[in-house]
């Protein structure tokens, strides 16, 4: 959603840093879609996408993608790297193992890169979109059981659960972080789902056409998408899941209290949104 489009009270007067920000982020993503254009002229994706935004994972991604499954079923699988900018060689990685790969110039966020995700898999036919992390927490080998809800036609929208499965990770602080956070996005959107942070999800394309022009976060966002989709009414589940720690490297995400106010400020601006759209909207 652009910034007007949103309710005037919840953003500052658009000045001419946002909308030299707003053009700088148009053109990066112009850039990116070309790139893609050119090393994919004739690019149609299997059924099932499996979609990684990766910021600087060069040590970790190629363990990510030497593990993605080709098939679920009968239906083909492709993957497609977003490499976020960045300075390493995540891109010649990800280009090495042969799956499609599209190159922002700079790095625009997490939230941001997996949008242009979602358009690309609408726009090269993918009927179901799996979104992993490009570090080693989420095992590809999971995906049939990600998907399992979609096919079987009883959600549109599944959350990997690491507190329903295993987590193999050991900071406490960030496991009471994940328990909060989805006790309190589950109280604002009236769902019970036990891990609402965790980026391993899978989606109907269907269900991503609808909320993606709802979506504005560049980082942070998997609460932005959690609450988008259930209160437009979306079917949402999850799956157990093994959280492993990172394969290599530092969290991208900041030290964990300012990840935490990141993340509430995110849930908070949207629920905000959200609550005043619906009341504008009756
Ligand atoms: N943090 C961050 N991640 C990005 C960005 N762009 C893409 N990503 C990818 O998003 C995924 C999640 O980022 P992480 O830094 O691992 O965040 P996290 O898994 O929520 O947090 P940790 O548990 O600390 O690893 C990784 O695959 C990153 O490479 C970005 O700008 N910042
Ligand atoms: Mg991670």
């Amino acid at each position: 959603m652009a910034p007007t489009q949103r309710h005037r009270w919840l953003t500052l007067p658009e000045n001419r840093g946002h909308r030299r920000y707003r053009e700088l982020h148009r053109l990066a993503l112009d850039s990116a879609r070309s790139d893609f254009e050119q090393r994919h002229p004739h690019a149609r994706f299997g059924p099932v996408l499996a979609l990684i935004a990766a910021y600087e994972e060069e040590r970790n991604i190629g363990g990510v993608l030497k593990d993605m499954p080709t098939l679920i079923g009968d239906l083909e699988v492709s993957t497609l790297v977003v490499v976020d900018g960045g300075g390493d060689n995540t891109a010649q990685v990800a280009i090495d193992a042969g799956v499609f790969t599209c190159v922002l110039p700079v790095n625009l966020g997490q939230g941001a890169a997996l949008r242009l995700g979602y358009e690309l898999a609408a726009e090269h036919g993918a009927r179901f979109v799996v979104t992993l992390d490009a570090d080693g927490q989420n095992d590809p080998t999971e995906m049939p059981t990600m998907l399992e809800p979609l096919l079987d036609g009883t959600a549109d929208f599944v959350i990997a659960s690491r507190r329903l499965g295993v987590d193999r990770t050991t900071d406490r602080f960030r496991q009471a972080g994940v328990q909060l956070y989805a006790w309190i996005l589950n109280a604002i959107v009236s769902q019970r789902l036990s891990d609402s942070s965790n980026g391993y999800r899978s989606f109907t394309i269907e269900l991503l056409d609808d909320i993606r022009p709802h979506l504005v976060q560049d980082q942070y966002q998997t609460a932005e998408v959690v609450i988008t989709a259930a209160s437009r009414g979306w079917r949402i589940t999850q799956q157990p899941t093994v959280w492993h720690p990172r394969a290599s490297g530092p969290s991208k995400k900041g030290g964990n209290l300012f990840f935490g106010l990141q993340y509430a400020r995110v849930i908070f601006s949207t629920w905000l949104r959200v609550t005043v759209g619906n009341r504008r909207r009756r």
